[in-house]
């Protein structure tokens, strides 16, 4: 098998975002697209020849074919070894757990994540580095520049693989190796939870309900949870990953896992439910007619850390990113422990976790982990919370409101409007900007400004700094509103707002967030125009 250099052309729009690279399906099929980022890739990192690699995706359209070009292309490029799961699979959090088990150079994510997929939906890639988190900004944006000026890439012709059953196969120069996605992942939950109580739990009457939303973590769950922990086969809903996830959005949060929502809504509604998106490293937290927010899910997981085995030891500290509200920098206080605050972004965690500054890291989007792994992980929290559950015995909605009595409630909610075109979203941010000045010291309402700026962010390891990570606006008594656009749609402009409130009486803790929050709101939508820029009158999803 002989290494062929294909003459290319280079792109100009292989800026990853937030998380990697994410386009239409229907532009990574395009000629030489997908091709030219792995180049990319390679050509940046540099890895010496004979490396391991690790390769999986969650599943998506398109897996199994970018997965064949990524083999032939990686031989091509000298790799030694790649540890492919079978069918192509890895969930993002096992994709991380592998590359750091077997010490591994680094690892090829392919997933879009919580966005649609199918033919006419969406795809992505993600370069790990070694630590198994997601390459830091300086790798993307190197990664970004090669590919403005690549003109070839390398790749060997082969016929493809057969990846379905596990097994040590040879491509060219090069060990394939076909691994289980799921067991060293179940091992590693293992060792962090409290199996045999969960057990206990489980077998003593709690039900519970994991949606996985068609996505990756089907078979995750339904290893640790029916078999692993005896949830009644059934407990899993969704279970079979499907390459468009059966026509759904799998993100998890009210709107789009509203299939789990009825059922956690409903009459007879078990214990706890919980969810997790197409790469398996979200997830929501329900209890019965009860939501978690996710940025109380990381706060009040810091303040019962203890009792899972594998956090007995006590945290580090905790990081959050910036718009995840403060809920769990109350804990940390408490715990005499710091609390770190980054920019929106799983990387951003990794090189605290590496310096064993924090072992619990947690973002307002359904994100939550640890530094077991270097990516967010969905399933880990769903256990963490069962872990919880087995030790108080307390129904979840109990929990929360102990807990809010305790440090007092950070009222939050997010409000995302999908689809803008992009000229309107842009010039909504460029509006509010242009106040920053003129803000602090006004009154709006009982609110008074206190400072406004654009948020940047020197790492404390290695110095390097990130701006332009979104827009805050901070009153006197700690309220804040947040507008960031995201960096992981392919359609236009998403435009998040973050809403933030504190409230101590406990006599207001079973306040709706959208009451309590609805003068913020008000603030909010009239200091950037919103309804003049966008003729939005509702936000697309609220959380
Ligand atoms: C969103 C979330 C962010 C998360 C990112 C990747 O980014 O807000 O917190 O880290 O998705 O999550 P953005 O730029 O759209 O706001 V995932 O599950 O896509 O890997
Ligand atoms: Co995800």
């Amino acid at each position: 098998m002989s290494i062929k250099t294909i003459a290319t052309t280079p792109f100009t729009d292989q800026k990853p975002g937030t998380s990697g690279l994410r386009k239409k399906v229907t532009v990574f099929q395009s000629a030489h697209y997908l091709e030219n980022f792995v180049q990319a890739i390679f050509d940046t990192i540099s890895a010496p020849a004979g490396s391991t690699l690790v390769l999986g995706g969650d599943g998506r359209y398109y897996n199994r074919e970018a997965i064949q070009i990524i083999l032939k292309m990686a031989t091509a490029n000298g790799f030694g070894k790649v540890l492919v799961g079978q069918g192509g699979i890895l969930s993002t959090p096992a994709a991380s757990a592998v590359i750091r088990k077997y010490s591994t150079y680094g690892g090829i994510i392919l997933s879009a994540s919580h966005n649609p997929g199918g033919p006419d939906g969406d795809f992505g890639i993600k370069y790990n580095t070694a630590n198994g988190g997601p390459a830091p900004e300086k790798i993307t944006e190197a990664i970004y520049a090669r590919s403005k000026t690549l003109t070839s890439y390398k790749l060997i012709e082969a016929p493809d693989m057969a990846l379905d059953q596990p097994g040590s196969f040879t491509l060219g120069e090069m060990q394939v190796e076909v691994i289980d996605p799921v067991a060293d992942y179940a091992e590693l939950m293992e060792s962090l939870f409290d199996f045999a109580a969960i057990r206990a739990l489980l077998g003593g009457g709690f039900r519970l309900c994991f949606g996985a939303m068609h996505a990756v973590t089907g078979p995750y769950a339904r290893e640790i949870l029916e078999r692993r922990l005896g949830a009644p086969n059934g407990s899993v809903i969704n279970g079979v990953p499907l390459p468009d996830f059966g026509g759904g959005h799998p993100d998890p949060n009210l709107t789009y896992a509203h299939e789990l929502v009825e059922i956690m809504y409903g009459a007879e509604a078990p214990d706890f439910g919980a969810a997790s998106d197409g790469d398996g490293d979200r997830n929501m937290i329900l209890g019965r007619k009860f939501f978690v927010n996710p940025s109380d899910s990381l706060a009040i997981i810091a303040a019962n850390a203890a009792l899972a085995p594998g956090y007995a030891a006590g945290l580090a500290g905790v990081a959050r990113s910036m718009p995840t509200s403060a809920a769990a920098d109350r804990v940390a206080a408490k715990l005499g422990i710091p609390c770190y605050e980054t920019p929106t972004g799983w990387k951003f965690f990794g090189n605290l976790m590496d310096a064993g500054k924090v072992t619990l890291c947690g973002e307002e989007s359904f994100g939550t982990g640890s530094s077991h792994v270097r990516e967010k992980d969905g399933l880990w929290a769903v256990l963490f919370w069962l872990n919880i559950l087995a030790k108080r015995g307390l129904p979840v909605e109990e929990i929360v409101y102990r807990h809010w009595a305790e440090y007092g409630r950070n009222v939050y909610s997010r409000h995302d409007y999908e689809g803008l075109p992009s000229d309107a979203a842009n010039a909504l941010m460029a509006h509010l900007k242009a106040q920053f000045e003129a803000l602090p010291g006004q009154r709006f309402g009982s609110y008074q400004v206190k400072f406004c700026d654009d948020f940047s962010y020197t790492d404390p390891i290695d110095g390097s700094l990130s701006t332009g990570q979104g827009l805050r606006i901070g009153f006197e008594d700690g309220s804040r509103i947040v507008f960031r656009l995201s960096g992981t749609g392919t359609e236009g402009a998403t435009l998040r707002i973050y809403l933030e409130a504190f409230e101590p009486d406990p006599a207001k803790h079973g306040e709706d967030a959208q009451q309590a929050l609805a003068e913020l709101i008000l603030i909010a939508n009239e200091l950037s125009e919103l309804k003049l820029r966008t003729g939005r009158e509702q936000p697309t999803v609220i959380t």
